[in-house]
């Protein structure tokens, strides 16, 4: 972890010189390497091309926050998410209380979606506030918990090699929980299966169609991944297939789990009244205040939420484990913040994962700090 002392010092001054106010907002498109290709059913990532969005308060003291531009699930590109910011949220920020998060957000609520560069706005001013207050995220939504367990996603390979892969996720870093990708043809999803169940007999497995399947081979590989364990089934088809995700739901003793389906507060309280019994909330594009509303919503109605990832990088690793940790329902659950692990570099310290689990840091706002030769490294505006 960075030494943030001179960052704490800044926010005292910031405090006692009276409230701080947005004086300018960055949104840098940066290439960050990964260790292999990533693939799933409804794309794959070759390298990291996410935006950092930096907040900068007029008493110096800066808020940061990444965007992970995911076309085939929002729309967003890299090039949108950094227009969005510099050209629509930047202007309405200007002179915005960091503090005031439902002001910020309604400042702006005038571009209609754009939704993880919005998430990421509104996580850089929780970073900022932080700072500010010199508390840190998970504490300031709630603090239920100062350690959070974390779940790794699998991304698609030969069935053995997705089975090396969580052996040593295991073995090296305790991760006890897992997604495995799937939504190809059912016999090589569920060979990868059946190699991941041998490698670790103890795992907690559930899958993550990203809408791949038909509905028959949904039938098909369902019934024969509930057989092998699999503790829920992430959007296995179409989402306009309303009558079939609704037998599908009927059919399964677990879950059919919401997540592209599941984009906003709307989406999750029209699908826990049809097919979803989990839902994936993810920081990244419904920030902190819009999560905890759709976690209340679960809550109200007995569903079950899990901290979902769109494999962030270490900060946006940290803004999940934040939320994670701010709430009692969640903390308990391994939230999807590993595939930090997939990058080969970072723009921040990466969080640890010791036995599975990721102590929450007790420094401010996120609690890490962008190393500016990363940056300088890996930006792409220079
Ligand atoms: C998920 O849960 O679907 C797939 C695409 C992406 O951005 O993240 C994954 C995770
Ligand atoms: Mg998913």
């Amino acid at each position: 972890m960075h030494d943030l002392g001179i960052r704490d010092i800044a926010a005292q001054i910031a405090t006692a010189e009276g409230a701080a106010r947005v004086a300018t907002v960055e949104a840098i498109p940066v290439a960050l390497p990964l260790r292999r290709r990533l693939s799933f059913a409804s794309g794959s990532i070759e390298t990291a091309h996410n935006v950092l969005v930096r907040i900068h308060s007029d008493a110096g003291i800066v808020g940061c926050a990444e965007a992970q531009p995911r076309p085939y699930t929002y729309g967003e590109t890299q090039e949108s998410i950094v227009r969005a910011v510099l050209e629509w949220f930047a202007p309405r920020l200007a002179g915005c209380d960091p503090l005031a998060a439902e002001q910020a957000r309604a400042r702006c609520a005038g571009l209609d979606g754009n939704r993880c560069a919005r998430a990421a706005v509104e996580v850089a001013l929780a970073d900022l506030a932080g700072q500010l207050l010199g508390i840190p995220c998970a504490k300031l939504l709630g603090g239920a918990s100062e350690s959070v367990a974390v779940a790794s996603m699998i991304s698609f390979d030969e069935p053995a090699a997705m089975a090396r892969e969580t052996a040593e996720l295991h073995e090296r870093h305790g991760i006890g929980t897992f997604k495995v990708k799937v939504g190809r043809e059912p016999s090589v999803d569920v060979a990868a299966l059946a190699a991941i169940r041998e490698a670790v007999p103890d795992g907690a497995l559930y899958v993550d169609g990203n809408r791949g399947w038909t509905l028959e081979q949904a039938r098909t590989a369902g019934d024969r991944l509930i057989e092998l364990g699999v503790l829920a089934i992430e959007e296995p088809i179409d989402l306009g297939d309303d009558a079939g995700r609704r037998a599908l739901a009927r059919r399964w003793p677990v879950p059919l789990a919401g997540d592209e389906s599941c984009l906003d507060l709307g989406g999750v309280a029209r699908e826990l009244a049809g097919a979803v019994r989990r839902v994936s909330i993810k920081v990244a594009r419904t920030a902190f205040i819009e999560s905890r509303e759709i976690l209340a919503h679960c809550r109200a109605v007995g569903a079950d939420a899990v901290v979902g990832s769109q494999y962030e990088g270490a900060l946006g690793a940290w803004a999940s484990i934040a939320f994670a940790a701010s709430s009692a329902t969640l903390s308990g659950r391994p939230v999807e913040a590993a595939n930090f692990l997939d990058l080969a570099a970072d723009l921040v310290e990466p969080p640890r994962i010791v036995d599975g689990c990721v102590r929450v840091p007790d420094a401010p706002g996120l609690g890490v700090a962008v190393d500016p030769d990363a940056l300088a490294h890996y930006r792409m505006d220079d």
